[in-house]
């Protein structure tokens, strides 16, 4: 039985939840970070720094990683790329900060950049994306001329699309069937203002809140439940405190590659061609593990006391609706946006 995950100790993946050494470890880090690239680095050797909110283990844990890997590979002795993980350098809303302060070179976002620019809202829509080939299409028809310029505008600049993945509900309260089964449950969502006014629409009662906090809030009973992909329940420990895995798959999250454009100008051209030639060339990576990922951890869910059960979409779907509708009347072209994708 494949239980890797499953069988780590628990106590493995704490300490970013206890605060006196999470904060001691925020501070040395940023501390190293303000003073800007190459602090303690080579001379001459370009110090970048890359933060993100998974947990060890996590997609995100293992796609930035191997990203790292291929960058201090093929750049020895020009460039180094670290990873800052689980939330070291704070929220996804904290690292966007970042970003447009300069204080940290890469950051992979997914839903928090609906909050950003309204446009990516796009990818909050149920069900939009189908399956990976699906989204490599919305990424050269809608993400690359639509949506990148538009984040660009806001400072940001994304580099490549990568992966957070297919979002399923977990709670302690009841298996979710349809949308009736959400009333009354309170729900951990992401800071994305789309996220929230779905899970609005479909009678749940939604809260945002930063990953990090997640756990303990369950934990507690403070929520309910959240909604996520498998590799973000499994490496954050999430179903050691949920009862019930609903697998509702009501939205993919794309995870974007982001730098922040001021800061990532200063950078050597040559440098940075190669960074993002690697970012891209990373999705093959991405996907591949992300879709073994899906299946070896729904076989590894299965042989835990939680209780699955298949979802009905049709009936998210059409309890959806109306979200589509705001999406494309309030957003600047956000009917073309949802046409285009849907193409
Ligand atoms: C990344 C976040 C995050 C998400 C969450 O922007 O917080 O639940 O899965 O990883 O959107």
């Amino acid at each position: 039985m494949r239980r890797g995950l499953l069988v780590r100790p628990t106590l493995a993946a704490r300490p970013m939840l206890a605060t006196p050494p999470r904060l001691a470890a925020t501070l040395t880090t940023v501390a190293a970070l303000s003073f800007g690239c190459g602090g303690d680095g080579e001379p001459g050797v370009v110090e970048l720094s890359l933060g993100h909110v998974g947990s060890p283990g996590s997609l995100y844990d293992v796609t930035a990683n191997e990203f790292a890997r291929r960058v201090n590979e093929r750049l020895t002795g020009r460039a180094e790329l670290h990873v800052y993980g689980a939330s070291q350098l704070g929220g996804d809303d904290a690292m966007l900060l970042r970003l447009r302060l300069g204080t940290l070179d890469m950051s992979i976002p997914s839903t928090i950049m609906s909050s950003m620019v309204d446009a990516f809202g796009l990818f909050e829509m149920p069900y939009l994306v189908h399956d990976r080939e699906h989204m490599k299409r919305i990424e050269e028809a809608v993400v690359w001329p639509d949506l990148a310029p538009r984040a660009e505008a806001a400072g940001y600049r994304i580099l490549a699309v990568w992966e957070n993945g297919f979002r399923h509900i977990t709670n302690s309260r009841r298996p979710i069937h349809g949308p009736e089964d959400l009333s009354g449950i309170k729900l951990r969502t992401p800071r994305g203002v789309w996220r929230v006014k779905l899970f609005q629409a479909l009678g749940a009662n939604p809260t945002p809140m930063p990953f990090s906090e997640v756990f303990v809030a369950l934990q507690t009973g403070v929520m309910d439940g959240q909604e996520n992909p498998l590799t973000q329940v499994t490496s954050a420990k999430l179903h050691e405190v949920q009862d019930y895995l609903s697998l509702t798959g009501h939205v993919y999250s794309p995870a974007f590659v982001t730098t922040g454009a001021g800061r990532w100008e200063r950078h050597p051209p040559e440098i940075r061609a190669e960074v993002e030639a690697i970012a891209r060339e990373m999705q093959a990576f991405v996907y591949e593990t992300a879709a073994r990922m899906d299946e070896e951890l729904l076989a590894e869910l299965e042989a835990t006391e939680m209780a699955i059960n298949e979802a009905d979409p049709a009936r998210f779907e059409a309890a959806s609706e109306p979200i589509y509708e705001e999406f494309a009347t309030t957003v600047e072209g956000g009917r073309t946006l949802i046409d285009k994708a849907r193409r």
